[in-house]
């Protein structure tokens, strides 16, 4: 009696389960690359014993990564609502977004962060990083974490902004944070997969999806049920990246980008979309770079 009694409880249990990943409701898509992936330089650390070390395989640079399939690695994809509030009551996430210095690179590449939301910025590294954030709208910070550290909490982020954060030890250390007003929104997989958690309310969605390289696209999703799918397709020819803008207006006149395309080559209306939840005064902080 009583082993049934526990089958029971466990039959319950899973049936709960069931139940609870059926209501889930998620966003998916894939982000593809037309065409053929532009050869990523190789990074040369031998200048730095330290990172060198931690590196018996040559290291590539992460601005285009695209599996055997064509799947768009770190593309940050989002929800545009015409309004906030209409998503109804939204939270932060409860847990903290991390951003890893290992073997002098970041981990992840690309983060996307909620307003409010904790951010950890951690060290796997046994010495020096300096990690620098170029935000202007939000508070940035800028710490040298000479050793491991689990993870030391910045101020959370106050505004949707898209920034850089760089190293000012090692300079082609970079990484790419965005942050949105609500927490609809991911980065593309290894496959170019996303998925955006936490159902949003039903109805037709503007997505943003911002490629470090490719820039901005915008599609169209209908939720229903709490799902829905988008798909992306970037083309790997004519684009002139790295672009730091305009999704990140803010970083060429900090002059953190990586050089190549600034926001004065970018004319088409469609690439000088703000990713995601863009404030007003992004808004008008891109139209001014781009008219610079
Ligand atoms: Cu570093």
């Amino acid at each position: 009696m009583k082993l049934n009694s526990t089958l029971l409880a466990a039959a319950a249990l899973a049936a709960l389960g069931l139940a609870a990943g059926a209501a889930r409701a998620d966003i998916t898509g894939s982000i593809m690359l037309d065409g053929k992936a532009p050869e990523m330089k190789e990074i040369d650390m031998s200048g730095v014993k330290e990172c060198a070390a931690q590196h018996p395989d040559p290291v590539s640079e992460e601005m285009v990564v695209v599996d055997d399939k064509g799947g768009l690695k770190n593309v940050i994809v989002a929800l545009k609502p015409d309004d906030v509030g209409a998503l109804g009551a939204i939270e932060a996430p409860k847990e903290a977004a991390v951003l890893d210095q290992k073997g002098c690179q970041y981990v992840p590449h690309v983060l996307a962060v909620m307003v409010g939301q904790d951010l950890m910025i951690k060290n796997d590294d046994p010495f020096l990083h300096n990690v620098h954030s170029l935000a202007q709208t939000n508070p940035s910070f800028n710490f040298g974490q000479p050793n491991k550290d689990q993870g030391k909490k910045v101020d959370p982020m106050k505004a949707a902004e898209q920034f850089k954060v760089k190293c000012d030890v090692h300079p082609w250390m970079g990484a790419y944070i965005a942050v949105f007003e609500h927490p609809f929104f991911a980065v593309s997989g290894d496959d170019g997969k996303f998925t955006i958690k936490g159902n949003p309310p039903d109805g037709d969605y503007t997505v943003t999806a911002w490629h470090e390289k490719y820039g901005n696209q915008e599609g169209k999703v209908t939720v229903k049920d709490g799902k829905g799918t988008v798909d992306f397709k970037f083309k790997a020819e004519g684009a002139t990246g790295p672009i730091d803008n305009p999704g990140m207006p803010r970083l060429a006149r900090n002059g953190g980008g990586d050089g190549g395309a600034t926001v004065k080559t970018v004319s088409s209306e469609k690439s000088m979309t703000c990713c995601g939840g863009c404030t007003e005064e992004t808004k008008a902080n891109t139209k001014v770079a781009a008219t610079k």
